[in-house]
This record gives C-alpha cells, sequence and structure tokens, in this order.
C-alpha cells in the first residue's frame, strides 16, 4: 500500500489509542492508570515519539546545507538566484500579511473574547520584537560550525549559498568538490526515504502521546476561539493558496492538495516546520516538480520565516485576548499587530511552541496582557499542529510558483497521477 495510506492509519490509531489512554488515566486510578500513563504514554509513545522526530531533525543541517550548495550551483547565474531570492521573500511576506489579515478580519467579525470580563493590572515585561536591522544583521554567520549545531537555519542558508556561488567560480576544485557534493545529496536523500518508511509508526507515537495527555476539559469556553482558529487556517489553506497557485502560476491546485497530504501529516504530528523539512523538500522535488535550485532555497527559508499559520493564530489570539479584558484595539493597532507578527516569524525558526512565544511580542507591542496567553495555552498544542501544516503548505504553494515564474518546474510531474507505490 502507499506510504500516505499507512502514515493516515498510524495517525488515526494514534488518536484513537490516544483518547483511550487519557480516558483510562482519567478515570481508573491505581494500577492500570498509572501504568498506562507512566509506562504506556510517557515510556513508549514518548520514546518512539521523541526517537522519531530526532531521525528527522538530525537530518535537516546536513540535508539543508548539502543540498543549497547543490541548488545555488546548478543556477547559471548570480541574477537568476537573486530573483529567487527576492520573488521568495516577497511571495512569503504577501502570504504572512493575508493570513493575519484574515485572521484580524474574522476575529473582529465573530468577537471569540467577548463576556469573558477578565480585568488586569499587573504591569508586564516581555519579549519585544527584534529591530529589522539586528534581524539582518542576525542572518550573516560570524562562525558556521556554531550556526550548524545551534541549527541557525538563516546563517546555514546564507552559507550554502556563499559557498555554492564560489564553487561555481572555482573551476575545476569547484567542479570536483561539487560532484562530491551531489553524491552526498543522493545519499542524505536516501536517508530521508528510509525515516519516511518509520513514519506511520514515529506519526501513531506522537499522535497517541498527544490525545493521550491533551486536557479537553480546557476547550470549555475557548471553543469559539478553537473553532475560529481552525476555520482561518483551513479557509487560508484551501482558498488561498490555490488561488495563488492558479493566479499567479496557473497552475492545478488539485494535484499540489493531494500530494501534500504526507507532508502536512508530518507537520501535524511534529508540530515543526523545520523537522518537516526534509519531507517537504523530497514532496516538493520529486512529486511536484519543483527543480533543486529553487527547492533547496525556498523550502528552508520557509520553514524559517514563513509561518502563516502561525500569524493566523496570532491574529485570533490578540481579538480574542483585547476583547477577554475588554481592551479596544484601534486600526493603528491591528496594522502594528500585522507587522510585528510578520516581522517576528523571520526571525524565529519553526519548532513546537515557538507561535506562543511570538505572540507574546505582537501583545507586548499593541500593549495588551501577555498574561492572556494564559487563557489559550491549554489547547494551542492542537493548534500548535494544525498551524504548522499550514505553515509547510504555504512554503510548498511559493516553491512551486517561484519555480514556474523561472521555468524551474517540470509540469509533467506536478501533474501526473501520483504513483501508487511510493518511491
Ligand atoms: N510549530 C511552529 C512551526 O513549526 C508553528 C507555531 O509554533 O506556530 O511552524
Amino acid at each position: 500500500h502507499s506510504l500516505t495510506i499507512q502514515i493516515l492509519a498510524g495517525m488515526g490509531i494514534g488518536v484513537v489509542v490516544g483518547l483511550l489512554c487519557s480516558l483510562i488515566v482519567n478515570r481508573t486510578g491505581g494500577f492500570v492508570g498509572d501504568f498506562t500513563s507512566d509506562y504506556l504514554v510517557e515510556g513508549l509513545f514518548n520514546l518512539l515519539g521523541q526517537a522519531f522526530l530526532a531521525l528527522l531533525r538530525v537530518l535537516v543541517v546536513p540535508l539543508v546545507f548539502v543540498s543549497l550548495v547543490c541548488g545555488t550551483a546548478a543556477l547559471d547565474d548570480v541574477r537568476k538566484l537573486g530573483r529567487i531570492g527576492v520573488r521568495t521573500v516577497g511571495l512569503y511576506l504577501m502570504t504572512t500579511a493575508i493570513a493575519i489579515t484574515l485572521a484580524l478580519i474574522a476575529a473582529i467579525i465573530v468577537g471569540p473574547g467577548k463576556g469573558f470580563g477578565l480585568a488586569t493590572d499587573v504591569s508586564f515585561e516581555a519579549a519585544t520584537p527584534p529591530s529589522l536591522v539586528d534581524v539582518l544583521i542576525g542572518i550573516f554567520p560570524k562562525n558556521v560550525i556554531a550556526a550548524m549545531s545551534q541549527g541557525n537555519m538563516l546563517q546555514i542558508i546564507v552559507f550554502a549559498v556563499l559557498f555554492g556561488l564560489a564553487l561555481t567560480l572555482s573551476g575545476k576544485p569547484g567542479k570536483r568538490l561539487l560532484a562530491i557534493f551531489e553524491d552526498m545529496n543522493e545519499v542524505i536523500m536516501t536517508l530521508v526515504w528510509i525515516v519516511m518508511k518509520l513514519a506511520p509508526y514515529g506519526v501513531f507515537a506522537l499522535i497517541a502521546r498527544t490525545f493521550a495527555t491533551q486536557g479537553f476539559d480546557a476547550f470549555g469556553p475557548l471553543i469559539k476561539y478553537f473553532v475560529l482558529v481552525l476555520g482561518v487556517l483551513f479557509l487560508h489553506a484551501l482558498v488561498t493558496y490555490p488561488l495563488l497557485l492558479k493566479g499567479f502560476s496557473g497552475l492545478n491546485p488539485g494535484p499540489f492538495l493531494k500530494k501534500l497530504r504526507e507532508v502536512q501529516i508530518f507537520a501535524f504530528s511534529t508540530a515543526s516546520s523545520n523537522a518537516t523539512i526534509p519531507i517537504t523538500l523530497k514532496t516538493v522535488e520529486e512529486k511536484l516538480g519543483v527543480k533543486n535550485s529553487v527547492a533547496s532555497f525556498t523550502v528552508p527559508l520557509g520553514a524559517t520565516i514563513n509561518m502563516d499559520g502561525t500569524a493566523i493564530m496570532q491574529g485570533v489570539a490578540t481579538v480574542f485576548i483585547a476583547q477577554a479584558y475588554s481592551m479596544g484595539l484601534g486600526v493603528t493597532d491591528y496594522l502594528m499587530v500585522i507587522m510585528t507578527a510578520t516581522l517576528a516569524s523571520i526571525g524565529t525558526a519553526g519548532v513546537p511552541g515557538v507561535g506562543l512565544i511570538m505572540l507574546s511580542m505582537v501583545l507586548t507591542q499593541v500593549g495588551l496582557p501577555v498574561e492572556g496567553i494564559g487563557l489559550i495555552i491549554g489547547i494551542d498544542r492542537l493548534l500548535d499542529m494544525v498551524r504548522t501544516a499550514v505553515n509547510v503548505t504555504g512554503d510548498s504553494t511559493v516553491s512551486c510558483i517561484v519555480a514556474k515564474g523561472e521555468g524551474e518546474l517540470d509540469e509533467r510531474v506536478y501533474n501526473d497521477k501520483e504513483s501508487v507505490q511510493e518511491t
């Protein structure tokens, strides 16, 4: 059977087993309850899940570095690289701004926070967003080993692009070295394939543990907020992206959404765009026909600076918290929210829970009580999983649009029926 079906099964069984465990732990105390929570959920599922996540993460830095060196070297000229860079960043900022605007409008119309009637007198000191200059300075690596050991994606991207350019300008030595990098890329992609074979088990364990530990009683008064965020996330993923694919590139969104399912499941299960990079890259190249010269740049960059799903949560959460504390927001506040959320997403990597950290910057910027985050933190994990799936969908959308614009998209591959037997 196709791997996607196996992964979907892993996810489905994970939800059922997770909910069962949650019932057992909450309903039957004593030995059975303790055994389930200590040895099953926090034991076996946690071990399998974290091991699988580690296997994914360990591939990210070598894969991004090697594939981006190859991708940059494959581009025939610097002007093309510059054009790809400008188009990619421009599209990423545009999709994020659209996402958060949709979220703000929806939240203002629905008013999820009305009636909470909370008061705040605590003066709070929270993280302030980095200035644009700091963000730009921060992307230039001072020490490439440090950048790699810290997983600083923007610095790794900058160094890989410079190194790839140097390869193309180094004559014979460059050609020899590039051949080695291309072989390494093949081998690392095989490693990605191996990890994907383990996915049904890894996804099962991650999902089972999440659903076993997610307290569903936290939903109560927050159900409106939860459903509203989900609604805008699905709207953005199923309307905005298809419109952009059709509008900018004349691409049929059908094959795109169908082939992206696996990537979205990985993103959902891991709640980490970064950990999903190997899968996003493999899928965008092998199933959607985006050439490595574009995908190797747009995918890692997107996982770092493009978080549309996160921006949607932040838009709804900001309005929700303002309403919960009966604090009005003016137009300038909303513009500030859009700017701060977009800027904050540039500087932070795609790892679980980063959305809430950025939310504290947004709330501070518009003078809202940061402790309002405490209202929504209980159900944030599930929303994090869904918005990460939207984040990677946005990265893949822009990858296809930029590739099409540069003539680096093989439309035969993009449109062909998905081969049942997985590669
Ligand atoms: N989990 C983040 C990501 O990987 C998104 C978020 O925290 O909002 O994209």
